[in-house]
């Protein structure tokens, strides 16, 4: 491909979302989840004004909860460098950190310009996701339990051992009764299934398999840390009514069509990176002390395969000096 980062990136990612996260941990609990989300915003979009690159926001904030900005189609990065798609999360579960609750994490993913699904205005995609063990595994077009049957097989346990997460929400009623019907054990979240999708793939989490209808910018987002982590996501667009279905045949979209994984997001060059918020089971939240703080993240590189932990300790009195932010 023409415009391929060939620097690794990684570094100068998980700095953008450990500013995002530094500044959205301060509203942990607050009940003020436009605050928190402004605050995680403007942290990543100075960040990633910063970096050597000319990126375009593909996946950006706005159309469902309207936040604000980092909106689809704005240019950032310095404007020379590689030329890139922007997925971003600034918050993937702004309502539990605004509940003080865990699970919360910033997210970010790049790969090369024209690599990543536009999902125009349409903000439901039902997903399924796995990590590496049942790649090739799954089938979005087959029931729950037939998937669950199947991964299962690969993974060599039984129904019983296997884990789902699903987000809670009355949609899920039939899914979730199926599930139950096969004998799975089931993680219901209240929000965040980036960070879901992500316990796929993630040895320790316990989490086999992600199901249900979720974000569809949360589904492009994933898609690129499984492709980077080794992991599988299928998704359809959802459409919640007659309407929104019209609208989408007009424009193009097919609401039938299976997204693969390379529909999502068409190549292995890709980089993700994501910082706990609050605490959780893929990453701890900020922890902040007097004179600063500190964060857990994870940086994934596609190209490589090459998953990174960083804990970071951040030191105000040094930072103070660098402008306006500079972690
Ligand atoms: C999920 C979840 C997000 O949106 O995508 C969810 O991961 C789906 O939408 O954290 P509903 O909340 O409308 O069901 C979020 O909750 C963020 O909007």
């Amino acid at each position: 491909m023409e415009h391929e980062p060939t620097r690794n990136l990684a570094l100068d990612l998980v700095r953008v979302t450990e500013a995002a996260a530094l500044a959205a941990g301060r509203f942990m609990g607050r009940g003020d989840k436009e605050s928190a989300d402004k605050a995680a915003v403007d942290a990543m979009r100075l960040v990633l004004s910063k970096m050597e690159i000319n990126g375009v926001v593909v996946i950006g904030e706005g159309e469902k909860d309207k936040a604000p900005m980092l909106y689809n189609g704005e240019h950032v990065g310095q404007g020379q460098g590689p030329e890139l798609d922007i997925a971003v999360d600034p918050i993937d579960g702004t309502r539990p950190l605004a509940m003080g609750r865990t699970n919360s994490i910033s997210t970010v993913a790049i790969a090369p310009r024209g690599s990543m699904f536009f999902p125009g205005p349409f903000v439901y995609m039902n997903k399924i996701a796995v990590g590496p063990e049942a790649k090739g595994h799954i089938d979005i077009e087959r029931s729950i339990t037939d998937n669950l049957k199947e991964i299962a097989r690969v993974k060599s346990k039984s129904l019983e051992d296997l884990t789902c997460i699903i987000l809670e929400r009355p949609r899920h009623d039939e899914m979730v009764a199926e599930m139950r019907q096969a004998g799975v054990r089931i993680r219901l979240i209240p929000d965040g299934d980036v960070a879901g999708a992500l316990m796929t793939a993630w040895p320790d989490s316990g989490i086999d398999v992600l199901f249900g209808i979720g974000g569809t910018p949360e589904g492009v987002i994933a898609a690129c840390a499984l492709r980077a982590m080794g992991g599988e996501i299928q998704g359809k667009l959802f459409a919640r009514d007659e309407e929104e279905l019209r609208r989408g045949r007009e424009m193009g979209y097919d609401f039938d069509k299976v997204l693969t994984m390379g529909d999502l997001v068409s190549t292995e060059d890709v980089f993700f990176a994501a910082t706990g918020i609050t605490d959780g089971e893929l990453l701890h939240g900020v922890k902040y002390f007097g004179d600063g703080a500190s964060t857990d993240s994870l940086v994934v590189r596609g190209l490589t395969g090459t998953v990174r932990e960083m804990k970071a300790t951040h030191r105000w009195d040094k930072l103070k000096r660098l402008s306006p932010i500079d972690y």
